[in-house]
């Protein structure tokens, strides 16, 4: 089909396959667009490397996105190989481990500046910059956002703070880059076993009670996720910005 053919974009937050940034790439990848790609730390590199080349990509390079120079020095990158993009990939977040274990009430400031930083203001960053290389055409803009960004999920703890704010921001963001075409959204996805979710104390407990509950009586699998991302990128929600989709198998419409 192609959907996406002759569009360009970066992709932050690929930890490994199983990385839903990762199943984002791949529909979007399937539709056409080419693909540039930030990982974490040396440590990933030999993860994320052999996915970018298996789709193509060209530009696969190492950014910690809590640096705002090392930001300035991939968009600089981008803008000598391709000179504009149309998309974004938002896929970032974290918050200490013990942060996630424990209760809300015994979060540290560090902690607490830590995730918002890393998990709510890198989408601004990411934003600013991407919408000074979306020229003409616009572009779109999207984030991964939990549950727990609106009601309280255990342990999800200082990481619904962020995601609220993660949330909000794109609203405000939406409202700023509009005038340029450029839409920001965020796709609330179920959970699904990742590099993120692994070594969560009572995950898979988490997975059985979304099975159970959920409207679709299971969970969401990374697939629709990506599918979900290739909606927002894609012509198909042109009229779509400022929005939170849920993929999450309808368990977020639940009251009881
Ligand atoms: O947003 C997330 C997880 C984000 C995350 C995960 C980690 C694990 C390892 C952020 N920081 C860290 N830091 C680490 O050291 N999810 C939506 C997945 C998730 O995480 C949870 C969940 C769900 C769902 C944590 C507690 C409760 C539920």
């Amino acid at each position: 089909m192609g959907m996406l053919v002759g569009k360009k974009g970066i992709i932050f937050g690929v930890a490994n396959d199983h990385s839903l940034a990762w199943y984002c790439a791949k529909a979007l990848h399937e539709e056409g667009a080419e693909l540039a790609f930030t990982y974490q730390g040396e440590a990933l590199e030999r993860r994320v490397r052999p996915l970018a080349d298996s789709v193509g990509s060209k530009f696969i390079e190492q950014c910690d996105l809590s640096n705002d120079e090392a930001i300035d020095k991939i968009f600089t990158e981008l803008k000598k190989q391709w000179a504009t993009i149309d998309f974004v990939i938002h896929a970032v977040a974290f918050a200490n481990k013990q942060d996630l274990e424990g209760h809300f009430v015994d979060t540290t400031r560090d902690g607490f500046k830590l995730a918002m930083d890393v998990s709510a203001y890198t989408l601004t960053a990411v934003a600013k910059r991407a919408s000074e290389m979306m020229n003409g055409d616009g572009g779109s803009i999207v984030t991964l956002t939990y549950y727990g960004a609106e009601k309280v999920v255990p342990h999800y703890n200082v990481m619904g703070v962020a995601k609220a704010a993660l949330e909000a921001s794109v609203r405000y963001l939406a409202a700023d880059l509009g005038d340029k075409n450029i839409r920001v959204n965020a796709i609330s996805a179920g959970p699904v076993r990742t590099l993120a979710a692994m070594g969560i104390a009572g995950f898979r407990d988490m997975l059985k009670v979304v099975e159970a509950k959920a409207p679709l009586k299971r969970n969401i699998q990374a697939e629709e996720v990506g599918k979900t991302a290739l909606y927002f990128v894609s012509n198909m929600s042109s009229g779509v910005t400022g929005e939170i989709i849920h993929a999450d198998c309808g368990y977020s419409i639940l009251g009881m």
